[in-house]
């Protein structure tokens, strides 16, 4: 048995896991969980990345000696440095308003159905691309020699080596998913210099150890090896869906619901751009095909505007609560802005000729069948545009603990849905590293481990299919 520690980075809570693992044995604990609370400064919406770095000390310290730390978190949002190697001020949040309106700037130079089929990624206003381009014209940028994505940026804090992680590249809308590496006709059309990316690492690739300062704080024994892992969460996520076949979809669910497939290959038609699906790169040349959905930050910013009161009851009462009365759009970008959430789901309720959900429990429950809804079009999709039988939906993250949704999720599909593990970004997280260091076995493999050592729980979907539809044809899903 090896010890592995998993930095993870979600946009609301950062967690040192420490992971011990054998060829029939995955065990996993919460070393620490630390807030992720972003900060909003006169010129915008920033993350406190120094908090974080300082929570990841915290954590290494608190799990005792490890064999290898691996670092994921968040996509597109990055870390700027001057030519000394220093921070150029709080990375900006990829909530923050600086890219209204920059998309349709970028496709004047290069038109949207060519940035697709070069890149294969979405339209997402926060695309690393789009970040970059509102950033050019400031200042901050003028002095930066280096451009760090965030989880490469505490990898650099921690061992003083600098790499971009090949999964999370993938996000920047920068690299083409045929060839695996930097679009380098893309940057040039849109005058990016690709030299601000260290070099390109892939999960499982060496990526230093522990300086001997962080020894010092975290009272480690070097040497402490660091290895590249998916660092982008959602392709440790999609590494630890615990597919025993390969007809299978999968949902990672947390902040954002992120749902698709997984693929050897991507999907560039104009189909595909029109549905929004992305081709984001996963382990071991897969290509994670999937749609961004705007997940439980509906409800994070609901029981944010009602006082943070407890979940468990408001989950209870939103059980009993007549399903499908109010559905809204879980893809809008409209929600992807921070506040007035209750109000902003009523006026879409309204917009669309709905009851307007007028309790807590009630709005509870319209976002929940609204995700099942969004999750149920984006399996549909993503089956249909792949051109790829499905039999089983995976439901991994922190959603998974929302019984109510995952058994919204299987009725919407109209699909058995196994959901676990919850800690998914951490546990792919921790193979990868033990897998570098000496485990062995390919993805099946690994997700064959994890099925047989997991505590799964599966929800079998209640005949209601024609419900779901009526629901959909209320509202235009994307
Ligand atoms: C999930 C995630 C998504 C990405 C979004 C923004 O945590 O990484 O995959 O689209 O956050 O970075």
């Amino acid at each position: 048995m090896r010890t592995y520690a998993a930095v993870d980075l979600g946009a609301s809570s950062g967690r040192v896991m420490v992971g011990r693992v054998g060829p029939d044995s995955v065990e996993l604990r919460e070393a620490h969980r630390f807030p992720n609370r972003p900060v909003r400064v006169p010129e915008g919406l920033r993350w406190d990345v120094l908090a974080l770095y300082g929570g990841v000390l915290d954590g290494l310290r608190a799990a005792g000696p490890v064999d290898s730390v691996g670092v994921d978190g968040w996509a597109v949002d990055y870390g700027l440095l001057d030519a000394d190697g220093a921070l150029l001020g709080n990375p900006v949040h990829y909530r923050d308003a600086r890219t209204e309106g920059v998309a349709e700037k970028v496709w004047a130079s290069v038109p949207a159905a060519e940035l697709y089929a070069a890149t294969g990624v979405q339209y997402a206003p926060f695309n690393t691309l789009y970040q970059l381009t509102a950033a050019r014209s400031t200042a901050q940028f003028a002095r930066a020699a280096r451009v760090l994505l965030i989880p490469d940026l505490l990898t650099y804090w921690l061992t003083g080596e600098l790499g971009t992680e090949l999964t999370n590249a993938s996000t920047t809308q920068l690299v083409d998913p045929r060839t695996r590496t930097w679009s380098r006709e893309v940057a040039e059309r849109l005058g990016i210099d690709l030299g601000l990316f260290a070099p390109l690492r892939r999960p499982g690739d060496p990526a230093g150890t522990l300086r001997p300062e962080v020894l010092a704080e975290t009272g480690l024994a070097g040497p402490v090896p660091v290895t590249a892992v998916g660092s982008h969460d959602t392709a440790s996520a999609v590494a630890a869906v615990p597919a025993t076949g390969e007809r299978f979809a999968y949902v990672c669910t947390g902040t954002w619901s992120l749902v698709g497939l997984e693929l050897s290959a991507p999907v560039l038609t104009e189909e595909s751009r029109a549905a929004n699906f992305t081709n984001e790169l996963g382990l071991d040349g897969t290509v994670r095909y999937l749609r961004n959905i705007m997940g439980l930050w509906l409800l994070q910013e609901c029981v944010r505007a009602w006082g943070g009161p407890d979940l468990g009851p408001l989950l209870a009462e939103a059980a009993g609560v007549p399903a499908l009365r109010s559905v809204v759009d879980a893809g809008d970008e409209a929600f992807l802005a921070p506040g007035r959430m209750p109000e902003r789901i009523a006026e879409a309720c309204r917009a669309s000729g709905q009851p307007v959900p007028a309790t807590r429990a009630e709005v509870t429950r319209c976002v929940l069948d609204s995700l099942a809804l969004a999750h149920r079009r984006a399996v549909l999709d993503a089956r249909w545009l792949a051109d790829r039988p499905v039999d089983v939906v995976h439901l991994v993250g922190g959603g998974t603990r929302n019984t109510l949704l995952c058994q919204l999720t299987a009725d919407a599909c109209g699909l058995p849905v196994v959901a676990g593990p919850a800690e998914a970004a951490a546990l792919g997280n921790v193979l990868v590293q033990a897998r570098a260091h000496g485990l062995g076995g390919d993805l099946p493999a690994l997700r064959r481990l994890l099925s047989r050592t997991r505590p799964l729980t599966r929800y079998t979907p209640r005949g209601d299919a024609g419900r779901w539809r009526e629901a959909e044809a209320r509202i235009a899903v994307r």
